[in-house]
């Protein structure tokens, strides 16, 4: 593997100091690179310059403190010259669904006065088609610098996995389409330092479609195994059930049912791709409609079960977007409970991860306590773990609604409670 140097490449600036840029910062300091990282929050930057990481994520505290500890990561709030300027702000959508690109725009802007000759600069961030070879590289040129000729401009979606972020940075193929070949293939040298998994080059419109697609891909599985569920819910059959046992074919793989689908990616990157191509993105837009209605069909379930009970109190399990991350981005959890208190229950929620929220939390005692039923979300796994008996000597009346399916179903039966899944 080239060492930092002979790859041309000492320096990288890497913008944003979130979810994906700080474990890649992390990383890429302990491989040898002298990383500067920028975050326009002031708490991030002086959060990470005194060793704290303010993100919950395997392993991530020890990677941090090992690239503190070599001196070659350093965060601060503005960029300065590198070799190599990476990109991993947030891309989210407004509320009539289009995308929100602001972040990328002053991300490139900040760059721009620093940009020199022989530069590389990598948009890790997901964007919608024809945003490298397009909004990014025309404010970067703004610097006086031809694109392809003077700097280099290239695309490589980020593709791990909230709760396996570090393996997943190492281990996973990864894709980099460029401006231009040379483009590509200086990103692609870079990414084979870092990475064990392949390196593709190819476009950067091929590169933005793949990572569009991966995830609307994911969406539309998790909308067809919501359906299945209201499927077999209209036939008083447990979708849970009939997934599995579906699944059973040698050709059949379903996801799985749920909530909602959360987190600030698959619910968000489908409607670029519909925004982008409106008529040809029918199916994933009818995904993104299905799976946006889940948390509101969750709810009226939880409230039927629950009919004729007068104040009924609905302790709610879990608010992150799933299970064992801090993360509450885009949560199901937050319509779900909107509309059980629209619908008339007193509503408490626990969880061990997430420390803000919009909705006020509590803890365990506090949630079970004197409720009519218990609406487990989130699969975190400590609920796993929890005593159904001593659980339902405090509650008013012993109902569980799984709608993840993770509890021991048999031993909460056991224990008296009425057990429905999704
Ligand atoms: N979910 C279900 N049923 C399932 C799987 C997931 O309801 O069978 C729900 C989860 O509970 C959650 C949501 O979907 O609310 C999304 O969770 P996830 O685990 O599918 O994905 P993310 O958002 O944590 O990460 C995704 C990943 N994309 C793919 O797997 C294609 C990850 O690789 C991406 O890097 C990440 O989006 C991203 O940043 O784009």
């Amino acid at each position: 593997m080239a060492e930092p140097k002979e790859l041309g490449i000492e320096t990288v600036c890497m913008l944003g100091l979130g979810y994906v840029g700080l474990p890649m910062a992390a990383v890429m300091a302990v491989n040898g690179f002298k990383v500067l990282g920028v975050d326009t929050r002031p708490d991030v930057v002086s959060a990470i310059n005194a060793g704290q990481v303010p993100i919950e994520e395997v392993g991530l505290n020890t990677v941090v403190q090992a690239a503190m500890n070599s001196g070659r990561l350093r965060a601060q709030a503005q960029p300065s010259e590198a070799d190599v300027f990476i990109i991993a702000v947030p891309t989210p959508i407004r509320p009539d669904h289009t995308a929100d690109l602001s972040y990328v725009e002053r991300a490139a802007k900040s760059i721009a006065p620093h940009l020199r000759p022989g530069n590389l600069v990598v948009l890790e961030s997901t964007v919608p088609p024809n945003t490298t070879d397009g909004l990014l590289t025309e404010i970067l040129a703004t610097s006086g610098l031809k694109p392809r000729e003077e700097f280099f401009v290239a695309h490589c979606p980020e593709r791990i996995l909230p709760g396996r972020t570090l393996t997943e940075l190492v281990e996973n193929d990864r894709v980099v389409g460029g401006i231009d070949q040379e483009s590509a293939e200086r990103a692609a040298a870079l990414y084979r330092r870092m990475v064990e998994g392949e390196v593709f080059v190819t476009s950067a419109i091929v590169a933005e479609l793949v990572k569009l697609v991966e995830n609307a891909s994911r969406d539309v599985g998790i909308a067809f195994a919501n359906e299945v569920a209201r499927v077999s819910r209209r036939f008083g059959a447990d979708g849970q059930e009939v997934i599995r046992l579906a699944n059973r074919h040698p050709r059949v793989r379903i996801l799985q049912p749920g909530p909602g689908v959360g987190g600030h990616c698959i619910p968000v990157d489908p409607w670029f791709l519909v925004e982008a191509a409106p008529e040809e993105a029918a199916l994933i837009a009818t995904a993104r409609r299905i799976n946006d209605s889940q948390p509101n069909w969750v709810a009226a379930r939880t409230l039927e079960v629950l009919e004729g009970v007068t104040s009924p109190k609905v302790s709610v399990w879990g608010v992150a977007y799933k299970g064992n991350v801090d993360d509450a981005r885009e949560t199901p959890a937050l319509h779900v409970i909107e509309a059980l208190t629209q619908g008339g229950a007193e509503v408490s929620a626990v969880d061990f991860h997430v420390k803000r929220f919009a909705f006020p939390l509590t803890d365990l005692e506090g949630s079970v306590t004197g409720a009519d039923c218990i609406l487990l979300l989130t699969d975190h796994r400590e609920f796993r773990f929890f005593e159904p008996e001593a659980i339902g000597q405090k509650m008013r009346q012993r109902l569980l609604f799984d709608t993840r399916g993770c509890l021991p179903r048999a031993r909460w039966e056991q224990a008296g409670f009425r057990v429905i899944t999704i």
